[in-house]
């Protein structure tokens, strides 16, 4: 069965739901996204993806015609038309149509599109074994040239480490900055734990400031871990206690191995699994209701 999706003010079927050929955003991945979550009826952190969206757009100086409060509907009532209650959704607004030149003053209107579909869940046994990883050459942009605080439609410095690890055969790989600290994975942030104290790179290192990551910071605040955004290098992953990376799709998972190096005793650890046990708690509350009227029965019934 075909997806409804909304496209420009509208929710037309899969098969409807096209755009034009000159689209800056695949033209010249002039762009922006947010991938979120719903789980148990709720979709997780809106909030906060509303507000990326609307600030990475601001950092590329695309003007959303939609309110926030309109785009939050959206992606609600995009969940509602295709029933979507624990699913992955994914919102883009591009550009929009233009000409063959790159100058974006020849767009006059972007594209605005909401998917909302069920999702492939990584395997469980994955969480339980926990990843492993390469470093890779490909380094992250730099933040003067192409910030990845902007989640923008520009994915290509993450492909190309991507294919690096894939042709190692190898799932996920960690790139460094410019200066060779530790910066993230090609669609994860990641954090080491060592003598029980979480260890994150901050945001000026170059990375996406994950909404994870910061779910996951204050979720360890709150059960009174001490947390610390500050530079590392590979060193500190191959002297780490535990190693976990977090992303909207992977939320919370293990990694195991650097480089061909287990990482602490090579088995995902105590800390970690509390985290991914934390955050799926997590998900049952946060974020606003798709369908209102089923809380009200659950709520009913459950009292
Ligand atoms: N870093 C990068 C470069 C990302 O793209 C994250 C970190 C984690 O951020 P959130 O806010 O999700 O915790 C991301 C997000 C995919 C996929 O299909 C990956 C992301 C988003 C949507 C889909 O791999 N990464």
């Amino acid at each position: 069965m075909g997806l409804v999706i909304y496209l420009n003010g509208r929710y037309v079927p899969e098969k409807d739901a096209v755009v034009s050929v000159f689209d800056h955003g695949l033209l010249y991945g002039d762009g922006v996204f947010e991938g979120i979550r719903a789980y148990h009826n709720r979709v997780f952190k809106l909030k906060e993806h509303i507000d990326r969206l609307y600030n990475s757009a601001r950092a590329i100086s695309l003007e959303i015609s939609l309110s926030k409060e309109e785009m939050t509907e959206v992606v609600l009532e995009t969940c509602r038309r295709n029933n979507v209650r624990d699913g992955y959704i994914r919102l883009v607004v591009t550009r929009g149509p233009g000409d063959l030149g790159l100058d974006p003053r020849k767009c006059s209107k972007p594209t605005i599109f909401c998917i909302a579909a069920s999702i492939q869940l990584y395997p469980e046994e994955l969480y339980k074994k926990g990843l492993e990883m390469i470093t890779v050459a490909t380094r992250r942009n730099l933040p003067e040239a192409c910030n990845p605080q902007v989640k923008s439609l520009n994915y290509l410095n993450n492909i190309y480490a991507r294919i690096e690890a894939n042709l190692v055969g190898v799932p996920e790989a960690v790139m460094l900055n410019q200066e060779g600290y530790v910066a993230e994975a090609t669609g994860d942030n990641i954090f080491i734990v060592k003598d029980t104290t979480l260890i994150t790179p901050p945001p000026y290192v170059g990375i996406l400031e994950g909404i994870t990551r910061n779910a996951v910071m204050e979720i360890a605040r709150n059960r009174g871990m001490k947390v610390e955004e500050k530079l590392f290098t590979r060193y500190d992953i191959y002297n780490a206690d535990e190693c976990f990376l977090t992303g909207t799709a992977a939320e919370v998972i293990p990694a195991v191995k650097l480089d061909g190096r287990p990482i602490g005793d090579g088995r995902p650890g105590p800390v970690t699994w509390e985290l991914i046990h934390a955050f799926r708690e997590l998900t049952r509350v946060d974020g606003p209701l798709i369908f209102a009227e089923e809380s009200r029965q659950q709520a009913s019934q459950a009292g």
